[in-house]
């Protein structure tokens, strides 16, 4: 199949999930176009079978809103008409949604049937898609949808309770390649982010409000407070300028480490003993995933689609929102007993290869070969 991807390129989940299916798609002889405004973040080295196609948004000194979905329109029908695609599959809902919408009408003109798929992430549904400056076009698009799918049962639900839902929508999970992030032993990295032993906590986001990073770092403090530890905390956003005046607050700066934007993840979660991602709203967990097939422990919240994911006392422990005292409690039991932590590093591996990457793209793949099918009648 010939196939476009149209996603966010930075650091962040949905990104990241499209980047990783496309390369997937591709290692399966499918033809791959990523069709974004700049080099999504996972997207490095060359494969024969990938093509980038860069959306240029020309300005001009009328525009105080330089017009990007006109232009991903644009950039979404030359890619159509002249890669000769077979269908579309976008992202997150705002705005790639609409924008796919717009360039099916357009090749129509042309004689051309372009399906498109939209896969929700969350945000564009829990957060910005509801906000009503969004909602008629994000529901307008939804429902034009050749399929919808969204990466966990809560996000449908949650999709339907929000918007007039006039189709169904295919629960397809993020997956994970678990030979990637399977655990390395990296004596050196370990040693030189914990010189004297101490236990390593992890936690990886972009740092928005929706993380609540801040829980994170309230729970290392009790977590340090009974033994010596470490906490690394990866990613970039927002929130950072106010978490580092919380660390200096807590006097908490020679155990917490910013190690910004990382590309080589599996190296970071090989040394890290827990991970904890206490977030206000989380449709899936794409870190937590990637953290369990390294056999990484996961401390969360218990909101939106987090429970599909991290069984509590299984594969780590979940707690409600903003209980920072059990989260830390459980940190501390955790990480006192080394059979408590290994029974539940097993059980999050064994939790992992459940999403592993060959159980999830053939989901895709079938869900293609519907769209193109029903296609063929339109
Ligand atoms: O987590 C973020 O804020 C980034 C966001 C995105 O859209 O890039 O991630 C969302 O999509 C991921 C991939 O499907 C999910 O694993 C994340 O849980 C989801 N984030 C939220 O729902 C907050």
């Amino acid at each position: 199949m010939r196939i476009g991807i149209v996603c966010y390129p930075t650091y962040g989940g949905s990104g990241v999930l499209a980047t990783e299916l496309g390369k997937a798609l591709a290692d399966k002889g499918h033809m791959v176009h990523f069709i974004t405004y700049q080099q999504p973040v996972r997207l490095n080295g060359f494969h024969a079978n990938i093509f980038y196609h860069e959306v240029q948004v020309p300005t001009y000194p009328l525009f105080d809103f330089p017009p990007y979905e006109s232009a991903l329109s644009s950039t979404m029908v030359d890619v159509i008409l002249n890669q000769k695609l077979d269908l579309l599959h976008v992202h997150y809902a705002i705005p790639h949604a609409s924008t796919a919408y717009m360039a099916q009408q357009i090749v129509a003109k042309h004689g051309r049937y372009i399906p498109f798929i939209t896969t929700l992430h969350g945000t564009d549904i829990t957060l910005v898609g509801k906000d009503k400056t969004y909602a008629p076009v994000v529901t307008f698009s939804i429902n034009e949808s050749d399929a919808i799918t969204a990466v966990s049962h809560n996000l449908r639900e949650e999709t339907f309770k929000s918007f007039p839902i006039e189709k169904d929508i295919s629960v397809i999970y993020n997956f994970v390649d678990t030979a990637r992030f399977a655990r390395k032993d990296l004596p050196h990295f370990r040693q030189a982010v914990a010189p004297n032993g101490e236990k390593i906590l992890l936690h990886v986001s972009n740092f928005r409000k929706v993380k609540r990073v801040p829980d994170v770092v309230k729970v290392f403090k009790q977590v340090r407070d009974v033994m010596p530890a470490k906490l690394l905390l990866v990613g970039d956003g927002p929130d950072r300028p106010s978490i580092e005046c919380l660390c200096r607050e807590l006097g908490l700066c020679d155990d917490i480490r910013f190690v910004g934007k990382q590309e080589q993840l599996e190296d970071v979660m090989s040394i890290s003993d827990l991970f904890i991602l206490p977030s206000e709203y989380e449709s899936f967990g794409l870190a937590a995933l990637e953290a369990m097939a390294s056999q990484v422990p996961v401390l969360s919240s218990n909101a939106g689609g987090l429970p599909e994911i991290n069984i509590d006392g299984v594969t780590g422990y979940s707690s409600p929102v903003g209980d920072v005292d059990q989260m830390a409690a459980h940190a501390i039991a955790i990480l006192k007993d080394d059979n408590l932590l290994a029974q539940l590093r097993k059980g999050a591996l064994e939790q992992a290869s459940r999403f592993h990457i060959d159980n999830i793209i053939p989901q895709y793949e079938a869900l293609y070969d519907n769209v193109l099918q029903a296609a063929l009648v339109k």
